[in-house]
Order: C-alpha cells, then sequence, then structure tokens
C-alpha cells in the first residue's frame, strides 16, 4: 500500500535509517512519564516511523495504531500537508511571544476553532497540553466568578474516575486515586460526584439508560456547600483514560440543568471527545450539551506539535475582560500558548478533517465498529465492552492477585503481534484514527480476541 506517495516498503526503510535503529541509545536518562520505568528498560518497544494507520518500530516492523497515539492522531500518521505546513512555518517564524504580542498564525487558528466550536464558546486560549487547558479552564472559572463580585464561589467539583490531567488543579478535581496519592494536600474546597458506569448492565451498546440519577448528586453537593461557593463543575462527557465510561443517557443534560439552576459553570474536558472521536466537532455537539468552557488538546493538532485550547463562552470572556478596570485582565497564559510551529499545524490538521469529511466518517463506521467490538463477548476472561463512536473499552476481570497484570500480558501479546491497544488497569481501550478502515477495524479486533485466548 501507499501511504501519501510513500510505500509500505520506504516507511521501513525510513524507521531503519532513524537514529533509534543505529545503536539503541543508552535508555537511562529519560525517566519515562506513566510508564514502569524499570520493566520498560528491561525490555523496551520503540517505535521510529508512522504512516497512516502504520507505527514502524526500528527494525522495520509494523504495528496497526489502534489507540491513535494515545487518543489523538486523529487524522492518521505522517499526513503530509500537516508535515509541511509545519516546515513552511519553521522557515517563516519560529517563534513568537503571544504576551502584549502576536502573530497571523494564532489568530487564524483561534478564528477557525471558534466557528467549530458549540455556538458562543468563541473565545480560545491557547495552552500545550490538555493539564494546562484544565488548569486554564478552572481558573478562567474562578476568574468569572470574582469578576461577577461573587468571590466566594471557590469550589470546584469533579468527578471519580474523572481525569483532567496531572497538574495541580486537574489533578485536584480529577477522581484517580493512583494519581493522587502520592502529591499531598492538592488543592483545597474540592468535591467529586460519583462515577457513572453501571455495573449491572454490562455489554450494552452505545450509551445506556437508567443511571441519569446520578447527577442528582450536584444537588446533593449544592445543598451541603451552598451555591453560592461553587464555582465549576468539570467532566469528561466520555471519560476515557478511566476505561471508556460513557454517561447515561439524559446524565449530562442533568448536570447542565442543576448547573445553570445554580450558577454554577459547567466545564466540559474535551481533550479526548473533541475532533471527531464521537463523529462531531464536540462531545458537546454530540450529545446536544453547552458547557460554559471546553477544554481541547491532543487531536487539536494532529499532536503533530504539543497544543491544547480552551473556548470559552462570551459571558466568561467578557465578564473577564470587559470588567476588568484596565491592563492585563486574566494573568495567567504560557510562554508557547500559541506557538507558531503548532498554530500552522492546527490550521492544517482542521483542513484535513474538513476535506476529507473524517468526523462524518466515524458517523458512518460507527454502527460497524460496535458490531466488532462486541463481538468480543464470550471470549475469555471479558466482563464488559462499552463503546461509543470510534471509541470502545473491553473490561477484563482482574487476577485476584494481580490486577492489572492480565490486560498487560495482553498489551504485550498484541504488540508482540503487531497491533498497538491502550491499557488501563484490566480495561482496554481501543481508539484508532478516523482513517481507519473497516479490515483494519477486523484485524485489530482478531488480534485482540487471540491475545485474550492466549492469556491466563
Ligand atoms: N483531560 C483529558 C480528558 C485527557 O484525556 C488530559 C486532560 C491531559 O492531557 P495532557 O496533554 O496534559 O496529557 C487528558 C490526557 C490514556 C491516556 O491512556 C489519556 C491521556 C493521556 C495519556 C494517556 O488513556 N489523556
Amino acid at each position: 500500500m501507499a501511504v501519501g506517495g510513500v510505500s509500505r516498503g520506504d516507511i521501513r526503510g525510513l524507521a531503519r535509517k532513524s537514529p533509534g535503529e543505529a545503536a539503541i541509545p543508552d535508555l537511562s536518562a529519560f525517566w519515562m512519564p506513566f510508564t514502569d520505568n524499570r520493566s520498560f528498560k528491561a525490555n523496551p518497544r520503540l517505535f521510529a516511523a508512522a504512516e497512516g494507520m502504520y507505527y514502524y518500530t526500528p527494525d522495520g516492523r509494523a504495528v496497526l495504531d489502534g489507540t491513535a497515539g494515545l487518543w489523538c492522531v486523529n487524522a492518521g500518521h505522517g499526513r503530509r500537508s500537516i508535515v509541511e505546513a509545519i516546515q513552511r512555518q519553521a522557515e517563516a517564524l519560529d517563534y513568537a511571544p503571544s504576551f502584549q504580542l502576536g502573530h497571523p498564525r494564532a489568530f487564524e487558528l483561534a478564528n477557525r476553532l471558534a466557528a467549530l466550536m458549540p455556538e458562543g464558546l468563541d473565545r480560545i486560549f491557547f495552552t500545550n497540553s490538555g493539564s494546562e487547558s484544565a488548569d486554564t479552564a478552572l481558573k478562567m472559572a474562578l476568574a468569572y466568578h470574582r469578576a461577577r463580585g461573587e468571590s466566594g464561589r471557590t469550589r470546584l467539583i469533579g468527578r471519580e474516575r474523572g481525569y483532567h490531567g496531572v497538574n495541580f488543579g486537574g489533578m485536584s478535581v480529577g477522581g484517580i486515586g493512583g494519581n493522587r496519592r502520592s502529591f499531598g494536600t492538592q488543592l483545597w474546597g474540592v468535591d467529586h460526584l460519583a462515577a457513572t458506569p453501571r455495573a449491572d448492565a454490562p455489554f450494552t451498546p452505545g450509551q445506556p439508560g437508567g443511571n441519569e440519577d446520578l447527577a442528582e448528586e450536584l444537588e446533593r453537593l449544592v445543598a451541603l456547600h451552598g451555591p453560592e461557593s461553587i464555582a465549576a463543575v468539570i467532566v469528561e462527557p466520555v471519560a476515557g483514560s478511566t476505561g471508556v465510561l460513557i454517561p447515561p443517557r439524559g446524565y449530562l443534560e442533568r448536570l447542565r440543568a442543576i448547573t445553570a439552576r445554580h450558577g454554577i459553570l459547567l466545564i466540559f474536558d474535551e481533550v479526548i471527545t473533541a475532533f471527531g472521536r464521537l463523529g462531531t466537532a464536540t462531545g458537546s455537539d454530540y450529545f446536544h450539551v453547552k458547557p460554559d468552557i471546553l477544554t481541547l488538546a491532543k487531536g487539536l493538532t494532529n499532536a503533530a506539535v504539543p497544543m491544547g485550547a480552551v473556548a470559552a463562552s462570551r459571558e466568561v470572556h467578557d465578564t473577564i475582560v470587559n470588567r476588568a478596570s484596565g491592563g492585563i485582565e486574566f494573568p495567567h497564559g504560557y510562554t508557547y500558548s500559541g506557538h507558531p510551529l503548532a498554530a500552522a499545524a492546527g490550521i492544517a490538521t482542521l483542513d484535513v478533517y474538513e476535506e476529507e469529511g473524517l468526523f462524518e466518517r466515524v458517523g458512518a463506521l460507527e454502527a460497524r465498529w460496535e458490531q466488532a467490538v462486541h463481538s468480543l463477548r464470550g471470549r475469555p476472561h471479558v466482563i464488559d465492552i462499552r463503546n461509543l463512536g470510534l471509541v470502545a473499552g473491553i473490561e477484563l476481570q482482574p487476577r485476584p492477585d494481580a490486577p492489572g497484570k492480565r490486560a498487560y500480558e495482553v498489551f504485550q501479546r498484541c504488540f508482540d503481534d503487531g497491533v498497538l491497544i491502550r491499557i488501563t488497569a484490566d480495561i482496554i481501550a481501543l481508539s484508532p484514527p478516523l482513517i481507519v478502515s473497516e479490515s483494519e477495524i477486523d484485524e485489530m479486533v482478531e488480534r485482540v480476541a487471540t491475545a485474550l485466548g492466549a492469556v491466563a
């Protein structure tokens, strides 16, 4: 197969020629993120090239990408137009500050994003990652209430099994015990809603019904703390990294109604759900629920250059900006906010999504995807399967003495067999690039099935 004029053979050659191949470098200096460093370095898994749906290892072995990298390479790897946009931008303008200065590309991308976001969420703040987007969104919520004269609204509410990155704000509202335990007191004044999965209705395709009352927990927290103390609620429309938790029908609508009733801002963390993962530009569009603030990253640049963004409502933006007495209205931002290379990559990425109709493509593939992943029901160890858009979570029965081990072995077997999957505890997550073909979906699912049959 030729991808973008380059054949698989060429790509393998490219992988072999990469610096990784000549000699695998010493692995000890790079303290790797979210990695079991000791076992990785004893048994490293490296990629040296990528094109389309495939990664290539330094020895030229192809690995089908079942996870779009880390849920971020939505248009597939090595897209020429994105690569060239980055190259051209690097030649023209390598860097320009965004503090009291600017460059056209960042404004252009902000305009494009504003047009893509749900109506009215058209004020765009740039960051460099999902973690920074989450913390930026929380700070916006606090600044908004203060600007309105309600500076008592400082409490932030997240959700158990929520993931909002690793910075102090996102970690604090996040609901993953293992990510919090090592890091002291975190932010004060944070509460959590319960997570939404239904243990009593496994193997429900698409959005489950019947658990939307969980949103009423928010009323309980409002009654407990008083609405005048609560700034914002932050949730992922679909929780991704904790194992693909699909919101029950009606749940997000209720959260929206309760937050609106009490003057609380609703933040959707759409770092995973935006840019076509559900077949729409945002999860907000998919569920027809509009937040006040929406966070982005990952698919924004097809991951070719790191970038995040926060889309704020006019109300949030105008309250903070127009009510300021003068000078800098929102004392927040990053050296690389709106970085020229990221902005160029973002514009080129949005062009690819649009020209190739990739979001719509997910809508067309969704039924086939659902059927394929649910065919794993009945395979060894599988206790639940969840899906929506082009995402699936396949939950395995943990080994009583070693939680997480079984899924890790499936991951390793799949990798050896040429398919990249993602695991969280004993849950497999699949989220391929949106260019995936039907036969690649089948291949992915078949290899997972084989691996499931092979592990104890
Ligand atoms: N919010 C959400 C909803 C995310 O999924 C972040 C924030 C943080 O983004 P950054 O760019 O700071 O990493 C994320 C990131 C996984 C996995 O395996 C998921 C993420 C990152 C790494 C692994 O599911 N999501």
